[in-house]
């Protein structure tokens, strides 16, 4: 039985919108989606050779919130995430390469091959930390946001998690601190309806969103379409436009859909916790060719710039996964590097 449909209205309502953004900025944006769909799709392919000693979680058929939120943010503001870390590393700037020699246990990796694919941190670029305790990182990024405001800073913090976090204790004692202190720190809720196994419905009372319960913690809060990448920055335009003038903390609940398992490949409904005509029922609301069908529409991409993009991203990942390949493996001494305790 399908239980969760896409609840939006495509790009038909977004046409004024174009009006606010220039050409270029369009184009990266379908830019950043398709690259980080590629980097997920290549890894897929690979992961099987067992080269990759990491646990993987696919961001595919949510790549809008990545794009949409990191797209506003400077590289001084500082990203922190839950366990599903490759599309919002990509799209705050994170280097390539050093995610592939992460994900395989390089000494230059940018965790230096201790984080993996679920503890992606790259201080260059603001990606500040990575969690995969559910809810473990949002406290973190809280104390993050209560440092810029304590030191008059102008950076915002800004936490990606997924609707499982709002099912621990330490999620609302964030909120209820950061609405008490007005806070600058944005809250990503990554909705796509699922906790590994677990539909939402057999985890919380259908009759009051998510985002209605961060807005009675004093948040300003939206839920958006979580496949459309141009509602996705509007609403955070209006969230880092509020925590950089003192307004205080925002939540933002994306809803979209995992196309793959929780980790590891391909897809896993299967196992029967979910309707295989579910997940090919959201596919026909993919974040990458719908954006894609809306700038051709528009005008403002064609066939040759598409393929143009194909190929350069082609030869990024090319490269990137040779580099990683040939990298150098950690040595004895590179494990007691960055340890606190004997
Ligand atoms: C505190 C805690 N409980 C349970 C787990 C096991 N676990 C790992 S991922 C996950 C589900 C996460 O779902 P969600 O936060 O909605 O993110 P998604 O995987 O859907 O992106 C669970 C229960 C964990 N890592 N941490």
């Amino acid at each position: 039985m399908i239980q969760y449909r896409y609840q939006g209205s495509g790009f038909a309502d977004w046409r004024a919108a174009l009006e606010q953004y220039t050409r270029e900025q369009l184009l990266d944006m379908f830019f950043q989606l398709l690259r980080i769909r590629r980097v997920e799709e290549s890894i897929e392919s690979r992961y099987h050779e067992d080269e990759m000693k990491t646990p993987i979680h696919l961001v595919i058929g949510q790549e809008a919130s990545c794009v949409g939120v990191c797209g506003v943010l400077t590289r001084n503001d500082l990203v922190y995430c839950g366990h599903r870390t490759h599309g919002v590393y990509l799209a705050k700037g994170g280097d390539l390469k050093a995610m592939m020699s992460e994900c395989y246990c390089r000494a230059n990796g940018c965790a230096g091959s201790k984080g993996g694919s679920m503890h992606l941190l790259d201080k260059n670029v603001g990606m500040a930390g990575a969690s995969a305790i559910v809810a473990g990182i949002v406290p973190i990024a809280t104390g993050a946001a209560l440092t810029a405001k304590m030191r008059d800073e102008t950076w915002v913090s800004v936490v990606f998690f997924g609707d499982a976090a709002t099912e621990e204790g330490a999620m609302w004692e964030s909120l209820n601190f950061a609405a008490l202190k007005r806070l600058p720190v944005i809250y990503i809720c990554e909705n796509n309806y699922f906790s590994v196994y677990s539909p939402l419905s057999n985890r919380q009372p259908a009759a009051v969103d998510i985002f209605k319960k961060a807005e009675s913690f004093g948040l300003n809060s939206h839920v958006v379409d979580g496949t459309n990448v141009l509602a996705v920055r509007e609403a955070m335009t209006t969230a880092i436009g509020r925590a950089r003038s003192g307004e205080g903390p925002s939540f933002i609940e994306t809803r979209a859909y995992r196309w793959r398992g929780h980790g590891g490949t391909g897809d896993d409904s299967a196992s029967g916790y979910r309707d295989p005509d579910e997940v090919t029922l959201w596919q026909q609301y993919c974040p990458v060719e719908l954006f894609s069908t809306f700038l051709t529409e528009n005008k403002i991409l064609d066939a040759s710039r598409r393929q143009a993009m194909e190929t350069h991203i082609d030869g990024e990942i090319s490269a990137a996964f040779e580099f990683a390949i040939n990298s150098a493996m950690p040595t004895e001494r590179d494990l007691y590097a960055h340890v606190y305790s004997d």
